[in-house]
Parts: C-alpha cells; structure tokens; sequence
C-alpha cells in the first residue's frame, strides 16, 4: 500500500492525489506539516513525499512517474513516446516556468508576507514572457494537452489556480486570463477525484490557517 505524505493544502501534494484517484491506486494519506516531515524520505523537507513497499520517494513528477510504471491502469500517459513526451513537456512548462516563478510572489498573495517591489517586478515580466511561451503548447481541447485527460491535467488543475490568483492579487491583473482556463477548471469540477481533492483541499487550508494564526 501507498501512503502519500503531506498536507492537503499543497498544490504538488494535490498534483500525486489526484493521479492517484485517477488510476484508482489504493493510497493513505499521512498528515505531515512543513517542518515535520521525515528528512530522510525528503531531504529537504518538501511536501509530499510517497512511501512505497520499497521505499520513500519525494519529488512530486518522480512519484507521477514511478506510480504510471508501477500501476498501469487508467494510464495518464500516452503509450506513443512522442505523445507521452509532449504531455511531459507540458507538465515541465507548467512547473518550472509558471508555478515555481509565480511562487516567489505566494508569500505576499497568501500568506501576509511582503515581496519587494523588485521581486514583483522581475516576477511579472518573466511570467507574462512565460505564459505566452506556455500557450503555444497547451490544447484545452478539452484537456490541456488534447483529448485525453494527462498527468498534465493533475499539474495544471493545481497549479494554474494559484499563479492566477497570486497575479491578480500581486498585479491586479490575472496573467491567466486570455487563456481558457475559468472554462477548462470548471469542466474538470466535474470529475470525482478533482472533487475529493478540492474537498480535501479546503478543509486543510482551514486548518494551516489557524497554524499559523496559533
Ligand atoms: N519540486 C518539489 C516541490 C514541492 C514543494 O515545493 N512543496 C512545498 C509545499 S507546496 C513545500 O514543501 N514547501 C516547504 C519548503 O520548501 O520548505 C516537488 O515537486 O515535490
């Protein structure tokens, strides 16, 4: 058996549970705040981590990786290499060139922190040239990466919410929003799984508020 290690208020978190019930994998979840995390699982004390009956794994795309080859079922990936590099291709863009630059402006957007003016400025700029480059490769047809629900959809339903959200609440301006994203969100609402993790979601929020107001 799986147990996924973190909190339900982490959008990579989300990303591996929401493969998860997507395939149908059995899994538990383990509760573990940043700053509790086991270092040996994860050395650098990122959320999630996976035990496996192997091992510990940490690394959100490794975990999406290993549980496509382990558990084949409902496969996220298409089975042509190229198609299958075309969804990895996307799930990259998705996190190295919009979540992890827009990250740099969550502690202001969600977190009562402040970022300098020369963050928000540097930021903006690199994720407006970012979000261009990324429309040249996403299809919303209906999916991101075409017909086929992806390990790119598990990406970018948690992603895309929180670089929208922290650009319109940095700039006043959602970056997002020449994209299709409101319509394609809504329409993956629709599924089970995206509704547990949302469920799940909230519900942890709530609590890592109080957290940190304690
Ligand atoms: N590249 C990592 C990123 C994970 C990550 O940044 N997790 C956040 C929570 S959403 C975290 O653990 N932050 C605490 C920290 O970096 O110390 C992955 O894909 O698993």
């Amino acid at each position: 058996m799986l147990t996924l290690c973190g909190f339900a208020a982490s959008n990579y978190y989300n990303k591996v549970k929401l493969a998860l019930l997507e395939k149908g994998v059995p899994f538990e979840e383990e509760l573990a705040w940043v700053g509790q995390t086991d270092t040996d699982a994860s050395p650098l004390g990122k959320v999630p981590y996976l035990k496996t009956e192997q091992g510990t794994l940490c690394e959100s795309t490794v975990m999406l990786e290993y549980i496509e080859a382990q558990y084949p079922q409902h496969p996220l990936l298409p089975a042509d290499p190229f198609a299958a590099a075309k969804v990895r291709e996307l799930l990259r863009y998705l996190e190295l060139h919009l979540e992890l630059v827009a990250r740099s402006l969550y502690a202001e957007a969600f977190f009562g922190g402040k970022v300098s003016d020369d963050i928000k400025e540097k930021t903006g700029q690199q994720l407006e040239k970012n979000i261009a480059a990324l429309a040249k490769l996403t299809r919303f047809s209906p999916f991101i990466a075409g017909d086929t629900f992806t390990l790119a959809d598990c990406a970018a339903l948690v992603h895309l919410p929180l670089v929208g959200s922290a650009t319109k609440i940095i700039y006043g301006r959602d970056y997002l929003a020449d994209l299709p994203v409101r319509a394609y969100l809504k329409q993956l609402g629709e599924r089970p799984s995206v509704q547990k993790v949302g469920a799940d979601r909230k519900a942890n929020t709530e609590l890592m508020m109080q957290r940190m107001k304690a």
